[in-house]
């Protein structure tokens, strides 16, 4: 598919962090920004130092905006920490390293959220002064805390994931009061009129599954996938048994599941109509295919941006095929 003929198709992205944050915007380089909309996690997102903090969707926001912070995928380049430094000499907690401007970012996030604002309408408002053009939309407007348990009881997701390195050893997670969550404005739409839904290479158990777990979207993708008239394709977060951010194979394997592109595609099941792969995976492909979806094998690590185009470039086409 020519890159010319990109302009004709409309996508749902669904992301967690990092590697979803960076696929996102390989897709907003080459789609129409009204036709591209990233449907974020919020499960991640805690109340710190008072503030409401929402880690997943910060990194796809910088990293849309070209503010991140390209070592670590999330924050700001060029930050500094003197805030911090000082919470930490009064005895405060520094454990989740907050830059003095992405500070800024919370704090008026927190103010306005006071006010009775959405965090939608925020996310979309902040999205407008940073020069976002693509749909960038929380999951749901309601508060769906993740919590882990672990063999040192239930924990909230940071708590395990930052602040505990992820050391306690987990055995599940809960999303709390996602029964009563609804989708946020626009996400429903989104996916029922996407010709194509992305699930972007984010840790499938705590960055997509959330998403999922919102009361309608499941079903939307479900029936987008087996109409045939939007196909669902997934890209492995997993390359050779390893996550490229984060400690998630740890994760895996204390919850019994071998960390493996095939893994990934057995949990999406059914939702999928095509998965793509990192080529030092393609001997898994097969066992993929009977699992009822198409495969694409290619490079599917994101180093630098034009990884991210290129690799955009190839999920388009592979799940245009099919539309
Ligand atoms: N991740 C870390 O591993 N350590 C940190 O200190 C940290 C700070 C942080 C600050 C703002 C932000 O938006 C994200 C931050 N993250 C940090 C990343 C983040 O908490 C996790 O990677 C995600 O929640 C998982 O997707």
């Amino acid at each position: 598919m020519p890159e010319s003929d990109f302009d004709k198709l409309k996508v749902a992205a669904l992301a967690g962090g990092v590697g979803g944050a960076r696929l996102a915007d390989g897709l907003a380089r080459l789609l129409l920004p009204e036709n591209l909309t990233v449907i974020v996690n919020t499960g991640d997102d805690f109340i710190h130092l008072g503030l409401n903090i929402s880690p997943d969707l910060d990194t796809v926001c910088y990293t849309l905006s070209g503010l991140a912070n390209p070592a670590t995928g999330w924050g700001r380049s060029g930050e500094t920490f003197s805030a911090l430094e000082s919470i930490g000499e009064l005895g405060g907690p520094t454990w989740f390293r907050l830059g003095d401007r992405d500070l800024g970012l919370h704090l008026e996030r927190t103010r306005r959220l006071r006010q009775g604002q959405t965090l939608s309408q925020v996310t979309r408002d902040f999205c407008r002064q940073w020069g976002v053009r693509p749909a960038v939309v929380p999951m749901s407007d309601d508060s769906v805390p993740t919590w882990v348990y672990t063999d040192e009881g239930e924990l909230p997701f940071q708590e395990y994931f930052v602040h505990r390195m992820c050391r306690p050893r987990v055995s599940g997670f809960r999303f709390a009061e996602v029964e009563h969550a609804a989708p946020a404005p626009g996400v429903l739409s989104a996916l029922q009129s996407a010709h194509l839904v992305v699930i972007c290479p984010s840790n499938p158990w705590v960055s997509v599954d959330p998403i999922l777990a919102v009361p309608g979207i499941r079903s939307s993708l479900q029936i987008a996938s087996h109409s045939g008239k939007s196909p669902v394709i997934a890209v492995s977060p997993i390359i050779a048994g390893q996550t490229v951010k984060g400690p998630a194979a740890k994760m895996f394997a204390e919850l019994g599941i071998e960390p493996s592109a095939l893994a990934v595609a057995r949990h999406y099941g059914s939702l999928l109509s095509g998965f793509v792969l990192d080529q030092t995976d393609a001997s898994q492909a097969d066992a993929i295919e009977s699992l009822g979806m198409r495969t694409l094998v290619t490079d599917t690590l994101m180093r630098t941006p034009d990884d991210r185009r290129r690799l955009a470039g190839e999920v388009l086409a592979f799940g245009a095929q099919a539309f």
